[in-house]
C-alpha cells in the first residue's frame, strides 16, 4: 500500500465486537449533543419519554424516533444544526426537486472526517496518488464534486475540477491531461461514452483506468456497459447530503456491495410501512444515524432508499457491512395496476437487449381508473429506421421481457435516437403525469 492511500485498517477491518463498542460510545456522545443543542430532537425524545442515558446498548437505538425530510423542512434552514453558525465552515444542500432544499452544514472537523471517508472508498476502488482524477459532477450546492475532490486530494491524486457538462471539453481534457479516473453520475458516463464513440475515439487510446460513479441508481447491466465502452473498472458509491454526501458507502475492487463506513454511521433496515427494524438480510428502507458528525448529526434518518445489508466478511479484508445496489426509493416506486415497479428493474431488462440504448424514460399516466406505463426507449438507428414489421417484432419482444420481470403489461414506444434529454447530473427517468 502506497503511503498516501487511505486504508484505515484499524477501523475498516475491526471485529464486529470492537466496532459495536465504538459505535455505542460515539452514539451516546452524539445523543447527548443533539439533546442539548437541537430543540427538534429534544422535543421528540421528550415526547417519547426518552433521555440519552436510556440508550445503553445498540439495540436501544430502536427506541429513538426517526428523523425525516419533513423534520428538516420544518426546521429550515439552520434549526437542525447542533453547533452555532460561527463554527460552521461549509454549507451544502440536497438535490431535492420539490419545495425548499434541505440545508446541511459542516464544521472544520466534519470536512476533515468527510475527506477521509471519501479517500477510504476511493482507495478501496483502486485510486492512488499516481492518479489524475477528472471530476465531472457539478460543483456547487451538490455534495458530489466537493466530496470526491477532497477525497482525491487526501490521497494525493491530481484533481481536475472540470465540473459537470461541456461534454466536448470533458473529452478533450480526458485525452490531453491523460485522466486516469472519471467521477460522475453513471448516466453521464454513458453520455460521455456515446460522444467518445461518435468522435471516433478508440477508448483504448485513453488513459482511463477507473470510474467512481454514484448519486443515482444504476443496474449491473449498466455497469457492464460502462466498463466495456470506457475500458475501465467502475465502482458504485452511495451517499446523501443529509447524512454527509458521498462517503457513506462505497465498493471495494471486489464489487460485491458497498461497504458502509460503520465507524461513522449506524445502518438499520426497516419495513417502510410498519417502521419495524428488520433482521439482517431483509430488504427494506435504509435508516442511517451519524455518530461522528458535529454540525449536522442525524438520528435515525429515513433515507427512503430500498436495499439490503450483508454482514458476511468480504474478500478484501474489510469488515464493514455491505449494502446492495439500491432497488429504488420508496418515493419513486411506481404502483402500476397494484404492482410495485422500480425503474431499475426496467433498466436491467433494457440494457441487456441488443440494440437498446441505456437512455429511457418511463411515462406514467391514468386512463380512466387504470394506471398505464409507457416505456420510451432509444434504439440504435438501424432498428429505428427498420421496416414496420421488424420494428413491431422488436417492440413485442421488449414488451414481453419487461412483462415477465414486472408481471404487469407496459406499452413500449421507440423514440428517435438522441431525443431523450441528457442530463449532466442525475438522470430524470420517470415522468408521472398523474401528479401533474
Ligand atoms: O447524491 C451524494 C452522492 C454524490 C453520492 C456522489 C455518491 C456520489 P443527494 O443529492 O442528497 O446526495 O442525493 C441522495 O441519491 O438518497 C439516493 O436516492 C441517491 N443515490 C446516491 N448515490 C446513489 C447510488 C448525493 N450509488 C440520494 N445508488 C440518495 C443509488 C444513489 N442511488
Amino acid at each position: 500500500m502506497q503511503s498516501n492511500q487511505i486504508w484505515d485498517i484499524q477501523h475498516e477491518c475491526m471485529s464486529r465486537e470492537e466496532l459495536e463498542q465504538l459505535q455505542l460510545e460515539r452514539l451516546q456522545a452524539t445523543l447527548n449533543r443533539v439533546y442539548k443543542n437541537v430543540p427538534c430532537y429534544r422535543t421528540k425524545f421528550n415526547e417519547r419519554g426518552i433521555v440519552p442515558e436510556d440508550v445503553s446498548s445498540l439495540s436501544d437505538l430502536s427506541k429513538l424516533p426517526f428523523t425525516t425530510k419533513e423534520d428538516l423542512r420544518l426546521n429550515y434552514p439552520y434549526g437542525m444544526f447542533a453547533v452555532p453558525l460561527r463554527e460552521v465552515v461549509r454549507i451544502h444542500s440536497s438535490s431535492g426537486t420539490t419545495g425548499k432544499p434541505t440545508v446541511v452544514g459542516y464544521t472544520k472537523n466534519d470536512l476533515k472526517m468527510w475527506s477521509n471517508l471519501v479517500a477510504r472508498f476511493m482507495t478501496a476502488a483502486g485510486v492512488t496518488h499516481d492518479d489524475v482524477v477528472q471530476i465531472a459532477f457539478g460543483y456547487g450546492m451538490f455534495t458530489g464534486a466537493f466530496g470526491l475532490h477532497y477525497g482525491s486530494e487526501t490521497i494525493g491524486a491530481a484533481v481536475i475540477p472540470m465540473s459537470g457538462g461541456n461534454s466536448d471539453k470533458q473529452i478533450m481534457i480526458m485525452q490531453d491531461y491523460r485522466s486516469t479516473a472519471l467521477v460522475c453520475t453513471p448516466s453521464y458516463a454513458i453520455t460521455l461514452a456515446d460522444l467518445i464513440e461518435k468522435q471516433g475515439i478508440d477508448p483504448l487510446t485513453l488513459s482511463l483506468k477507473v470510474g467512481l460513479f454514484g448519486g443515482e441508481p444504476w443496474s449491473e447491466a449498466m455497469r457492464s456497459e460502462i466498463e466495456a465502452r470506457l475500458n475501465i473498472s467502475a465502482t458504485d458509491n452511495y451517499g446523501l447530503s443529509e447524512v454527509i454526501g458521498p462517503g457513506v458507502a462505497g465498493e471495494c475492487s471486489i464489487k460485491e456491495g458497498m461497504h458502509i463506513a460503520e465507524d461513522a454511521f449506524i445502518a438499520e433496515i426497516i419495513d417502510p410501512e410498519t417502521c419495524e427494524v428488520l433482521p439482517p438480510g431483509s430488504v427494506g428502507e435504509l435508516v442511517l444515524t451519524t455518530i461522528s458528525k458535529e454540525a449536522f448529526p442525524m438520528i435515525r434518518y429515513r433515507t427512503r432508499d430500498i436495499t439490503t445489508l450483508d454482514y458476511a466478511s468480504c474478500k478484501c479484508g474489510r469488515t464493514f457491512a455491505r449494502m446492495k445496489k439500491t432497488m429504488g426509493r420508496t418515493d419513486d416506486m411506481l404502483i402500476i395496476k397494484g404492482v410495485n415497479v422500480f425503474p431499475s428493474q426496467i433498466e436491467e431488462v433494457l440494457v441487456a437487449i441488443e440494440g437498446c440504448e441505456p437512455h429511457y424514460q418511463l411515462v406514467v399516466d391514468r386512463k380512466g381508473a387504470l394506471d398505464v406505463l409507457e416505456v420510451c426507449i432509444e434504439v440504435r438507428e438501424n432498428i429505428f429506421f427498420d421496416e414496420m414489421k421488424k420494428q413491431r417484432a422488436f417492440l413485442d419482444m421488449v414488451g414481453k421481457r419487461i412483462d415477465s420481470v414486472l408481471g404487469v403489461g407496459v406499452t413500449v414506444k421507440l423514440v428517435e435516437p438522441n431525443s431523450i434529454p441528457r442530463h449532466e447530473g442525475k438522470a430524470q427517468r420517470v415522468i408521472d403525469k398523474r401528479v401533474a
